[in-house]
């Protein structure tokens, strides 16, 4: 079947890796489906690409803020105009349904228009100088050429948190999508620059992280690296980046409970945990992993949850009858079953789900069941692991202290929820809760861009995404002018 060659973008030249080697997209739903080759970079391409991104720099950073948002505007009306097809461009190479890349492309518009606001604000601070006839104040400063690593869990939405807030500011970007999801990222980069960005600004380089994510991580011309994957790779980063003194943000995984207490609205509760566990295939990093049951919904809750999940239809996300799409790729899969061969031998038990999917058309794709272990205790390993697929795992506890407990007693902190109707709970979980997002009565997933997105302990280094990205992507200068006339020397010639 024919495909597409895509090229890495640099220096506003589409060009193939130096070694002309590319790497297939598949259709995860159907193998037999190429959605295009892409290159596979080396070190000498990333190297090309950060040289423009520097060249670039040199004018973008000058280019005053609100005109850089303007082009985040334009962008963000393209992106709406164009977000039927991403849609579809996106769940033909990474899996989930349709309604779910609607809303991955959405919520790049709404990091456009978002983010495009900050052009006009940028806010930095006044503050009194302790010397007469001083001023001083601190403002925000670009940070140079920053690197971008992205995931392939959210093609769209999570290099738009990245970009969009790194243009802003004034940096320069060279961004290396996730191998299993570079068509999306191209979408996104080829609103930008429909909308007007100068050649240079935003560069793309495909390929694997141990190639072109390595090298990005260790050129020393890249001042600061943001990254969204798993706790194993991030850490890895982070290290690396420290040898040339970068500022890194990592956004990592997370095991992620619902709490779902005795007073429960049951119904919802069932509906989020249904929406929590196996949206995306449960292949987000804000996935409901584990949900914790008082006991005395405990019985109920789960024989309906199981029912529910048994009867979504699990199939190509191209179709708008199903609820599940394929896991991404074929590791995905192992994964999924690995941990389903773990949970056993713990001692869980299975209720609903546990095999690929592999008759008839799922042959040709990564199909798993949504699969539900009960009688799970805090401390296996399928209660504290990230799987990162459709595997989901029953708790029950006594009291809500106890609940608590076992929601903390993992080492990721991302997102949390709790179903209950007695706010004063309520107040103490959003109090106790070690993570960087808790919901009351809505599932773990479903963040808006606007908010803090990040999270505590494993899940990150102490960055956010929405509100906090701009504090990632510029660095502080602080001024002082003073119209003295004189010298005046802080701490000395004003003190007592
Ligand atoms: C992720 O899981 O990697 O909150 C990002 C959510 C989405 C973003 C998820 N808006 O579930």
């Amino acid at each position: 079947m024919a495909y597409p060659t895509y090229h890495n973008l640099i220096g506003g030249q589409w060009l193939p890796a130096a070694s002309g080697k590319t790497i297939l997209n598949l259709n995860p739903a159907n193998h037999a489906d190429v959605v295009g080759a892409f290159p596979a970079s080396a070190a000498e391409d990333v190297a090309h690409a950060v040289a423009a991104a520097k060249e670039a720099y040199v004018t973008w950073r000058l280019v005053p803020a609100p005109k850089r948002a303007e082009i985040l505007v334009r962008a963000g009306a393209l992106l709406q105009q164009r977000k039927e097809q991403y849609a579809r461009d996106m769940t033909r190479e990474m899996g989930k349904v349709l309604a779910e890349t609607r809303g991955d492309v959405q919520e790049a518009i709404d990091e456009a228009f978002y983010v495009a606001g900050e052009g006009r604000r940028l806010f930095g601070h006044t503050t009194p100088s302790e010397l007469p006839n001083k001023f001083a104040m601190s403002v925000r400063m670009p940070v140079g050429v920053v690197g971008l690593i992205t995931p392939w869990n959210f093609p769209m939405a999570i290099p738009s948190w990245k970009l969009f807030p790194a243009l802003v500011a004034g940096n320069t970007c060279v961004i290396k999508p996730a191998t299993d999801t570079p068509l999306s990222t191209f979408n996104l980069v080829q609103t930008l620059v429909d909308a007007g960005l100068p050649p240079g600004v935003v560069n793309i380089v495909t390929g694997r992280g141990s190639t072109v994510g390595e090298s990005l991580v260790e050129h020393p011309d890249v001042r600061a690296i943001s990254f969204t994957g798993s706790s194993a790779v991030g850490s890895f980063v982070g290290q690396r980046a420290a040898a040339t003194f970068k500022a890194v943000s990592l956004e990592m995984g997370g095991k992620n409970a619902q709490i779902v207490m005795n007073d429960a609205n049951l119904e919802l509760a069932l509906d989020g945990a249904l929406w929590g566990a196996f949206g995306t295939t449960g292949q987000r990093c804000t996935a409901t992993s584990r949900i914790l049951l008082q006991k005395g919904i405990a019985a109920e809750f789960t024989a309906k949850f199981v029912k529910r999940a048994k009867a979504l239809k699990v199939g190509d996300g191209l179709d708008e009858s199903v609820h599940v799409g394929p896991q991404v790729n074929a590791g995905q899969i192992e994964t999924s079953a690995k941990y389903v061969e773990i949970a056993l031998a713990e001692g869980a038990r299975l209720l609903a789900g546990g095999h690929a999917l592999t008759q008839g058309s799922y042959g040709h794709g990564c199909f798993f069941e949504p699969t539900i272990f009960a009688g799970v205790t805090p401390a296996m390993r399928i209660a504290r692991e990230e799987v990162f697929g459709p595997v989901v795992s029953l708790i029950e506890f006594d009291s809500f202290e106890e609940a608590v407990r076992i929601a903390n007693s993992i080492d990721y902190g991302l997102s949390t929820a709790l179903y209950t109707k007695d706010v004063n709970r309520a107040f103490t979980a959003i109090r106790d809760l070690e993570a960087g997002i808790t919901y009351i009565n809505a599932p773990t997933i479903g963040a808006e861009v606007h908010l803090p997105f990040g999270g505590v302990k494993h899940t990150g280094n102490g960055h956010r995404e929405g509100l906090g990205a701009l504090d990632f992507f510029t660095t502080w200068k602080a001024v002082y002018v003073d119209y003295s006339d004189k010298l005046q020397r802080a701490q000395i010639d004003n003190a007592e």
